[in-house]
């Protein structure tokens, strides 16, 4: 047995000492730390970030815990120009990944990182995504110079020895390298190793780039392992919807980045819906796998909330006020001058002054908004008053219904279901989001994000669709499959539905489908609701004019639809399965 030969090391494990000692060698780090996730940590660190003006403290009366981190100007967002897939092939990679050669690129990498962490502290992270205990739970290691991403991976991961317990003696872990070099996006590469199950994340320090757990390892190489090993790493939230009479149904729903997902994960049902209750199993990534019994069941790896911060108000969303009145991270919001925060959006009255997200004066007639469309929360899962206690269970949550959507303000109707698996495949993997007018492309244009997975998926977008669709004969009751779409507008550009906490009607009929309480009229797209199933009582202004509105599948709208399906497929085509093709005609034929 080798001595630890580095720091505070407090593992054993000859693989993980070998690694971080060959990553310590080419870093040439001034000190080594290896976290061990305790609260006295916490506390250290937190005031090491302080000191080194990491972290700003905000009002300790008002927001106990919290502290504000501002990134580069340059860093504000995941870049997915700068993120690779690295295997041998392109194939594997498929067309809608950038693609490099793994031996060039570890040279380059490894050229990039040679004595990159000189004066600098490494932080070795051990991190569990997943409840302790679970089979589906995976150890990861992020070795960072950052103090802001150690922190942060101790809110969004079980982080610590923890992690260590769970690993044991088994080399079988995800390496995961990072350094902020000189936070340069000339020198910014995101890059995944599937095969090696490594990670290497340099000139960053923005949240998505650099919390390696969470998109690089729960989606893109959590979705290769996933095909390899028969389960589901997926973009989706799970929620449990329990009844007056005590029914529980468990959902997952994938929805594109910035459409609502942490909102719907906490949804407060409205006061006519009396006794139902909705609880947060997780937010963003769902973990799926059949189990003994013939369900699909599904973990949150995680164990906190990387939220988009903007909008988030008591309207919106109240469970994440509370959620984030304590112990939270922020990340480039504005700073009053009492020492709490402002963002657009935020209950109350816009302040007179305050500082912006740069470190800037800014006041109502400033040009640029306070806080940065894209600012976040990061926050401990513990925190949400409406957390489900099943977050903890190792066997995770018997899946009844999966539910895709995007932000449409034509063509999709509010809600549908699918007509069965195969065709629920094929509408989530032709899902459509169109993107905003701060976006390359143009307001209005949909993007279609297969399974909002486009910037997530680590292999062949074909042959992850053929992975979903041989599912099917290792899940014995399948889950029902819908898509839903709260953003649909009128002619004068108003939102048709109300959304937020009335989005719990919606669910109520997915509940209801799912427990074969109501019928339903088959469609062009799906099976629809019938009127009369649908709660509409004691909504404003909307009743069976505006029901149909919302719900109206307009020929020349979805002939377009189906074409541009089609252009998706045409640059899949050498690895889309050919059920595709067919649910396709079917379509159109309905049409
Ligand atoms: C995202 C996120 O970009 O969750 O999807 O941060
Ligand atoms: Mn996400």
């Amino acid at each position: 047995m080798p001595k630890p030969s580095l720091g505070n090391c407090n593992t054993r494990n000859k693989s993980v000492i070998r690694w971080v000692d060959d990553m310590a060698k080419l870093c040439k780090p001034e000190k080594v730390h290896w976290c061990d996730g305790s609260p006295a940590e916490k506390e250290a660190l937190t005031r090491e970030a302080v000191a080194a003006g990491v972290l700003i403290e905000l009002n300790q009366k008002k927001r106990p815990g919290c502290y504000l981190h501002r990134s580069n100007p340059n860093d504000v967002a995941r870049v997915e120009q700068c993120t690779y897939i690295c295997t041998d092939s392109q194939e594997e990679a498929g067309p809608t990944n950038n693609w490099a050669p793994p031996k060039a690129m570890y040279q380059k990498l490894y050229g990039l990182l040679e004595g990159a962490m000189r004066g600098r502290t490494l932080y070795v992270v051990p991190y569990l995504m997943g409840p302790p205990g679970s089979p589906l739970a995976k150890v990861g290691l992020e070795i960072t110079d950052s103090i802001y991403v150690a922190l942060s991976m101790g809110i969004m991961t079980r982080m610590g020895n923890i992690a260590f317990e769970h690993l044991g003696e088994s080399d079988d872990f995800n390496r995961g390298l990072h350094s902020m070099l000189d936070v340069n996006p000339d020198r910014r590469f995101i890059c995944h190793f599937p095969h090696d199950n490594t990670i290497i994340s340099v000139g960053s320090a923005y949240g998505g780039n650099v919390l390696l757990g969470k998109k690089c390892l729960a989606l893109r190489i959590g979705s290769f392992l996933a095909r390899n090993e028969g389960w589901f790493a997926e973009h989706m939230l799970i929620l449990k919807v329990e009844s007056p009479t005590g029914e529980v149904t468990y959902v997952a729903a994938a929805f594109p980045s910035a459409c609502g997902k942490t909102n719907f994960a906490m949804l407060l049902p409205p006061p006519r819906y009396k006794g139902w209750k909705i609880q947060t199993i997780g937010d963003d990534i769902a973990w799926m796998k059949p189990g003994a019994d013939g369900r699909l069941y599904a973990i949150n790896p995680e164990a906190g909330y990387f939220g988009v911060v903007p909008g988030t108000n008591q309207a919106t969303n109240p469970s994440a006020m509370t959620t984030i009145s304590r112990d939270t991270i922020f990340t480039n919001v504005g700073l009053l001058p009492d020492g709490d925060v402002w963002w657009e959006g935020k209950d109350g009255p816009e302040p007179k002054e305050c500082i912006d997200w740069r470190g800037k004066p800014w006041t109502p007639a400033s040009p640029d908004k306070a806080a940065h469309p894209n600012s976040r929360f990061a926050v401990p899962m513990a925190n949400n008053p409406v957390l489900a206690p099943e977050v903890n269970d190792p066997n995770g949550v018997p899946i009844s219904a999966i539910i895709f959507g995007g932000r449409r303000a034509t063509t999709m109707p509010l809600v549908f279901q699918a007509f069965n698996w195969v065709h629920g495949v094929y509408v989530g993997a032709t899902v459509g989001s169109e993107m905003t007018a701060a976006a390359v492309g143009g307001a209005g244009q949909v993007r279609r994000d297969p399974m909002a997975m486009l910037p997530f998926c680590g292999y062949n977008m074909g042959d992850y669709f053929r992975h979903w669709l041989n599912m099917r004969k290792k899940i014995k009751h399948l889950p029902r499959i819908f898509h839903v779409n709260w953003f649909r507008k009128d002619e004068n550009g108003n939102f048709l539905w109300p959304g937020f906490g009335e989005n719990m009607r919606v669910l109520k009929w997915i509940v209801d489908r799912c427990h074969h309480r109501v019928g339903a009229e088959e469609g062009a797209l799906g099976w629809m609701p019938v009127l009369e199933d649908f709660d509409l009582k004691g909504l404003k202004n909307f009743g069976p004019v505006e029901f149909n509105k919302v719900q109206a599948v307009n020929e020349e709208d979805w002939r377009k639809e189906a074409l541009s399906h089609e252009e998706l497929f045409m640059r899949l085509h050498a690895t889309l399965p050919k059920e595709f093709i067919f649910t396709r005609e079917l379509l159109i034929t309905r049409l």
